[in-house]
């Protein structure tokens, strides 16, 4: 026998032994990404936040999380911290320079981006030069989903003041998609700061976010029932809403906020609608505290969302078969 059919039998072999051996949900009719021979359009997203080089956050869970979701991330870093402002006296760099060259240098090169993401800009500076790059880069067709991140627990994070809370609210303007906390949405929106709402009150909320200018404004971290915690969403057009939420795990890491927008935008640019897009983020982001709470991880550190992808891939999977076979 020759060698070439030598090692035709064995990678068949080989070859068998493995889809044997694939778990039922990695089977070829559900999965993320194309099988060999299938073509496949991938989105491609430009993240714009901080690099944080410790302390889960922004840059470090938007690449990974987006990637591995079979979406192409760009990334535009505004600054480098040595760790996230939840660290006293990180050390900072400001990469406000590099930010309106580094988009006129896409544009010269005629790059195109599905959707263009914000979070945490951290300064002034930083803010207007981003705009800058949002008008040199947002196509006809460029999504704009904005995490106005400032705060939590009723907080401005530290480093931010008022200004920067006006500039957040002219980023909202300019979006499709916007995902404020509850301190994040009552600063935007000058209302009093509570822990308690009534589902009422919060349509209330979210019909003054929307008057902001974005068409689907999206309240993250509200519990509508006890024991329970996600989201409550408007979509101007229809002038519709919608809920998604999922068990509440009391702790607060920090990076949570950046998980949920990161695979809510990731399951949106593949297609699945907003309602399935948000309750993936919301259970993901629910199994992987629970997991991190289990670990025992100190809150600072951000969650272990690196132990969790294979079961956001799982979700993705079910998600996108599901809508294949609705179609
Ligand atoms: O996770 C939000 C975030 C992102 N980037 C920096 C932060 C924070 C929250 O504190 O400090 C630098």
């Amino acid at each position: 026998m020759g060698l070439k059919v030598l090692l035709m039998q064995n990678f068949q072999t080989a070859a068998k032994v493995l889809a044997y051996r694939l778990p039922h949900s990695a089977k070829p009719h559900l999965r993320i990404l194309p099988q060999r021979g299938e073509g496949f359009s991938m989105k491609r997203i430009l993240s714009i936040q901080d690099i944080s080089c410790l302390g889960r956050c922004s840059q470090t869970i938007a690449l990974p999380v987006l990637s591995s979701m079979g979406v192409e991330v760009t990334v535009l870093p505004t600054a480098v911290l040595s760790t996230h402002t939840g660290f006293p006296n990180p050390s900072v760099r400001d990469l406000s320079d590099l930010i309106v060259p580094a988009a006129e240098h896409w544009q010269r090169e005629g790059v195109q981006f599905d959707a263009i993401y914000t979070g945490y800009l951290g300064s002034a500076e930083v803010a207007d030069a981003v705009q800058e790059a949002i008008r040199l880069l947002r196509g006809v067709d460029t999504r704009m989903f904005v995490d106005p991140v400032m705060g939590d627990h009723g907080r401005l994070y530290a480093r931010l003041d008022e200004d920067y809370v006006h500039l957040s609210e002219a980023f909202c303007g300019q979006a499709d998609v916007i995902v404020p906390n509850l301190t994040e949405a009552c600063l935007l929106t000058g209302t009093a700061y509570r822990e308690e709402w009534t589902e009422a009150e919060l349509r209330e909320l979210l019909r003054r976010l929307s008057g902001l200018g974005p068409e689907e404004p999206v309240l993250t971290g509200v519990s509508l029932s006890a024991g329970r915690t996600g989201v409550l969403g408007y979509r101007r057009s229809g002038g519709t809403y919608f809920a998604c939420q999922s068990q509440r795990i009391p702790a607060a890491f920090h990076g949570t906020g950046d998980l949920f927008a990161s695979v809510a935008l990731g399951a949106l640019m593949r297609g699945l609608p907003d309602k399935k897009a948000f309750q993936m983020a919301a259970d993901y982001t629910a199994l992987t505290i629970a997991r991190t709470v289990r670990d025992g991880t100190e809150e600072r550190f951000g969650v272990n969302f690196e132990e969790t992808l294979p079961e956001l891939h799982r979700m993705l999977e079910a998600g996108l078969n599901q809508q294949e076979n609705a179609v």
